[in-house]
């Protein structure tokens, strides 16, 4: 049946990144009749702060800046447009300007491309400048007066930051339930396989662990990290985790770092303002900066057999912390989390992480989203392949999900979103062909329960 505004829509993956944002545009198209699913609720549904999901949103702090790649570069000028100004995202953009560095002449070169390629765009020019040398690179980031910042080269974005992840979702699902979406989380909002009409091979709905049938006349898979381990995807999703950690700060600490920059170098790794982390007790609120180091992630491979496979076959599997509190992280990772503190923040250099954890996203061989309709299940779609880059547009991804939804999307964006199995990177990494590490080689991070 055509898509009206009556349609019953089920979004699979509801609270995350795009399956939030997807239920935002859906309600703002007019559209009636939506419900959510999810394993997790939105994050004032559950009783303590912090990540209580399984979704890469969750988290206290994301990068927030302009994009000149693929769609998430198109749609840049909405998706940055949004965090200033719709009443829904706007308190939770933080415009603090963001430096990206490198210090390895190919790196370097490669920022001066992308910096070049800014310059000559029409509106983003006046924007970006290009920090040559430490005295520059300081007098943007006066932290980094005691850092390991000599023969730092790199862009300075004005206009970009961070965004309150955590918080600007949550908003996302208070918006969402003004307009009266429907909301199943836990056991009876997690998914377990689609209904699919014999006769017709149709998608009809969906069934949830708890052996409940939810009938819906469109199904949007925006499961994310879990998306390859639900349905067969043919390989073309590979999904990794990344390393995030927290220290805390004293409040005159905090007062030193506020507002400064979002530094971010690729051979090293990247770093937020302290914030404010509210908690439910009382006297446990804390100043808490997170840092990330970077690298090309760590898969979880494993023998499974997805909705669509006929056999078992080796996805790698996320593991959430949410379900695993007690995880850490490899030894390896710690390492380098703790180079990033002595090459940014040496003040803090000996200063024990209060938290450790790892944030599961999923890599497409170009790095292009795969949103897209079943090949062989019409009704049900896939918005997934964040390929570690799309928190960033938690305003505006679910436009692009909904213009597909309604045919509305142009033929160039659906060849570039299309379902394209064998195709890119052979090795299915999405970075440059570097073979990613597998958790299973690795040791430290498995903490108290072994599953
Ligand atoms: O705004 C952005 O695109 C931030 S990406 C942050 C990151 O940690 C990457 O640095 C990492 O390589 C991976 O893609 C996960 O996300």
């Amino acid at each position: 049946a055509p898509l009206t505004h009556d349609s019953a829509i089920i979004i699979v993956g509801g609270t995350g990144t795009i399956g939030s944002s997807t239920a935002l545009h859906l309600c703002r198209r007019g559209y009636k009749n939506i419900s959510l699913l999810d394993v997790y609720g939105y994050p004032s549904d559950s009783a303590t702060y912090g990540p209580s999901q399984s979704a890469g949103a969750s988290d206290i702090n994301k990068h927030i800046g302009p994009s000149n790649s693929g769609t998430r570069g198109e749609i840049s000028m909405m998706t940055m447009d949004m965090w200033r100004n719709d009443p829904v995202f706007r308190n939770y953009y933080h415009e603090v300007g963001e430096l990206s560095a490198a210090s390895q002449p190919e790196h370097i070169a490669d920022l001066r491309r992308s910096y070049e390629a800014k310059l000559n765009h029409p509106t983003k020019s006046k924007e970006v400048k290009w920090l040559g040398n430490r005295e520059e690179i300081i007098a943007h980031c006066p932290h980094l007066a005691h850092g390991l910042v000599d023969g730092w080269q790199g862009i300075w974005t004005e206009k970009a930051g961070w965004g309150a992840a955590n918080d600007a979702v949550d908003s996302v699902g208070k918006e969402l339930r003004k307009y009266g979406v429907k909301m199943v989380f836990g056991q009876a909002g997690t998914f377990d396989r689609p209904m699919i009409d014999e006769a017709t091979t149709r998608c009809i709905g969906v069934i949830t662990k708890d052996g409940e049938k939810h009938y819906a006349d469109r199904v949007v898979m925006a499961t994310g990290a879990w998306s390859p381990s639900l349905i067969d995807l043919a390989g073309q999703c590979v999904s990794k985790c990344w390393i995030v950690a927290h220290l805390e700060l004293s409040e005159e600490e905090a007062r030193r770092y506020k507002s400064i920059p979002v530094v971010y170098n690729e051979e090293v790794g990247f770093c937020f303002e302290p914030r404010f982390i509210r908690h439910h007790e009382p006297g446990k609120n804390r100043w808490i900066i997170k840092l990330c180091d970077e690298f090309p992630g760590y898969t979880r491979l494993m023998e499974t057999t997805p909705f669509g496979a006929e056999e078992p076959v080796e996805v790698s599997v996320p593991r959430s912390h949410s379900a695993h509190p007690t995880d850490t992280v490899p030894e390896e990772g710690r390492r380098r989390l703790r180079r990033v503190v002595e090459v940014m923040l040496p003040e803090f250099k000996e200063r024990e992480f209060v938290k450790s954890y790892m944030c599961w996203c999923t890599d497409t061989a170009d790095a292009e989203w795969l949103f897209c309709q079943h090949p062989s299940h019409p009704g049900l779609y896939l918005a997934t392949g964040d390929s570690g880059h799309s928190f960033v547009t938690l305003p505006s991804a679910g436009s692009q999900v909904v213009d597909l939804l309604e045919g509305k999307a142009s033929a160039e964006r659906m060849r570039r979103w299309a379902w394209r199995p064998g195709q890119g990177d052979p090795e299915g990494t999405g970075r440059g062909g570097v073979a990613p590490k597998d958790l299973s080689e690795l040791d430290g991070w498995a903490h108290g329960d072994d599953e």
